[in-house]
């Protein structure tokens, strides 16, 4: 049995479990913080036969876009460092950030 992981955006978060529902997975979503962006985004937890592991990663890639974001940075003025500036920069965040765990055991009570 695997346990994939993944980091999703909370725009796709909804999508995502309709399709892993309807394709009869067992899915887990919780609410996460990007430790780069610190803003929201969502982590879902699905088990599953290693057979049925290639399955739920590409409903993932389908499901799950990447876009680009604007966050502003704080920039110094001409080296001082007390003069900050508000500095726009584009980020692209990535579609959905996939990790696949061996699980050593499965059990439910
Ligand atoms: P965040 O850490 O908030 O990162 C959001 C996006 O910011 C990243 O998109 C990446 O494009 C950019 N970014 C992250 N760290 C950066 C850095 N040091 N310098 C410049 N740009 C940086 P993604 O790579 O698609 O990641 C989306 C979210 O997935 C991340 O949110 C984080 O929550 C998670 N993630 C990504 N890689 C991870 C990893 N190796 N371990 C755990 N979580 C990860």
């Amino acid at each position: 049995m695997k346990l994939v992981v993944a980091v999703i955006q909370d725009k796709d978060s909804g999508k995502l479990l309709e399709a892993l529902v309807e394709h009869n997975f067992k899915a887990t979503k919780l609410a996460s913080t990007g430790g780069f962006l610190k803003s929201g985004n969502t982590t879902v937890l699905v088990g599953v036969e290693d057979d049925k592991t290639q399955q739920v990663v590409s409903i993932i890639k389908k499901v799950c876009k990447a876009r680009e974001k604007t966050v502003t940075t704080m920039s110094p003025i001409g080296g001082a460092v007390e003069s900050y500036v508000p500095y726009p920069v584009e980020v692209v965040i990535g579609g959905a950030t996939i990790f696949v765990l061996d699980v050593a055991q499965f059990e439910k009570a």
